[in-house]
């Protein structure tokens, strides 16, 4: 029962973060923010930025996959509601699908394509999602450190994501939530 309750409690915070334009709903206009942040942050222009700007909303598309298919607004209170019914029910497929959209999302966060994920290249998808610098620094370094220059490998970023949306590690929470609320 614990780790249920403690399981939504994080999805709350998921929201949050996936909520980027605050609006207390998730729909296409995130993901479409998320675009347009990430594709200034990275500069991109032309074919590259429609690219991105498509990839962002295939991975929109991809969160819904968590039973909320066919919904074009989703309440704070659905989302935790529908993802709870859909952990409950298998929750190792739950796990995989968490696993595909966030090595989706990684995946558009490598930007240049060598498997690792920079400090530059994370501190701009969090842009995106609406997270300072400074907080972002501080979240790679936990993550991380990173082995060389090339940073951290993307594997353990997708490891990282999906603990934090899964699994019942208290210390990964507790860096989201300095990440959300800006403490720490
Ligand atoms: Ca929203
Ligand atoms: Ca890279």
């Amino acid at each position: 029962m614990a780790a249920i309750i403690f399981r939504q409690k994080k999805w709350r915070y998921w929201f949050k973060i996936l909520d980027v334009n605050s609006d207390l709903l998730l729909t296409v206009d995130d993901w479409n923010k998320v675009a347009d942040e990430f594709i200034e942050g990275h500069q991109l222009q032309g074919s590259a930025a429609v690219k991105a700007r498509s990839a962002m909303l295939d991975w929109g598309t991809l969160v819904f996959g968590l039973g909320l298919d066919g919904v074009e607004e989703v309440t704070e209170e659905l989302f935790v509601r529908t993802l709870a019914k859909f952990y409950q029910q298998n929750p190792k497929y739950a796990e995989e699908v968490v696993g595909e959209i966030y090595q989706k999302l990684i995946d558009i966060s490598d930007q240049d394509k060598d498997g690792y994920i920079t400090e530059q290249e994370f501190v701009i998808m969090n842009k995106a999602f609406g997270f300072d610098e400074a907080s972002s620094k501080k979240l790679y370094q936990y993550i991380g450190p990173p082995e060389d220059a090339r940073g951290i490998e993307k594997e353990t970023m997708v490891d990282f994501w999906v603990e934090f949306v899964t699994g019942q590690d208290q210390n990964i929470f507790h860096r989201i939530v300095c990440l959300v609320d800006g403490l720490d």
